[in-house]
């Protein structure tokens, strides 16, 4: 009777053990699962050294002497430093005009559920980026032209503040047609920019909060950006008024990820 007794405990101990070792496991593949399924939706840090034609489509708006929207190797020793370069050269151009060009996506960006938009700017250090601006927009509907013409967008912007060594930031949206500033640096009050260089921007938004961190920084939040979309494209934008020598500016490392 004795045996019998022992027996079962041991089988009772064994079947015990066996159970907790399967719950560890389990509990390490539930832990795990949020790194299988961390897919970046889209990156490039245009180390190929061509504009990749599956991620990006060109855009274009107005009259330019010379528009270039290249990958370009900013460094001029042989340590190759490949970036998105948009260049433009206004001179001669009608002068009722603000000339605009970059890229867009070619897939959407879905931020039903919080995604991180990040991406390097280089303000190129402009001796004279009065009229100049640097933009990001996330915008639900696709053009080769100009975004800024389209019903709906957020913005994340530089613009270059006269006499023109400075810059300001920008965000604002656009709902139905209406343009509403979210933040302007103080302008037009305040005019007189800041200096700025290799900016790296992380955009933080879902369906309802936004945040956007400038170099480490978190310079603006919103719990409701009102935004009526929850996918957009991006678009990585250059715009000049008339009769400027040609200016160039630089993107690159976009990421965008789940948060
Ligand atoms: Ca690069």
């Amino acid at each position: 009777m004795k045996a019998v007794v022992l027996i079962t405990l041991v089988f009772v101990l064994v079947l015990v053990c066996c159970g907790l070792k399967i719950g560890d496991r389990t509990d390490n593949i539930i832990a795990e699962r949020p790194e299988l399924t961390e897919i970046v939706e889209l990156q490039d840090n245009f180390s190929d050294g061509t504009l990749n034609p599956q991620l990006w489509q060109i855009t274009r708006e107005g009259d330019f002497k010379e528009s270039t929207i290249d990958v370009y190797d900013a460094n001029p020793t042989e340590n190759a430093d490949y970036r998105l370069r948009l260049r433009a050269n206004t001179i001669g151009t009608k002068d009722d005009t603000v000339k605009f060009h970059g890229v867009r996506s070619v897939e959407k960006v879905n931020f039903s559920d919080e995604k991180e938009i990040s991406f390097d700017l280089g303000w190129n250090n402009q001796s004279n980026g009065c009229y100049l601006t640097a933009s990001l927009y996330l915008c639900p509907t696709a053009t080769n032209g100009n975004p800024r013409n389209e019903k709906d967008w957020l913005k994340f912007e530089y613009a270059g503040v006269p006499p023109g060594r400075n810059a300001r930031c920008v965000i604002a949206t656009k709902s139905g047609g209406k343009v509403k500033y979210l933040y302007t640096e103080g302008w037009p009050e305040q005019k007189s920019g800041r200096h700025i260089t290799n900016q790296r921007i992380k955009i933080i938004l879902d369906n309802k909060s936004l945040k956007i961190i400038e170099n480490g920084t978190e310079i603006y939040g919103t719990q409701s950006h009102g935004l009526e979309f929850t996918s957009a494209y991006l678009y990585l934008q250059m715009s000049s008024h008339s009769n400027y020598l040609a200016r160039e500016i630089y993107f690159d490392n976009v990421v965008i990820s789940p948060k």
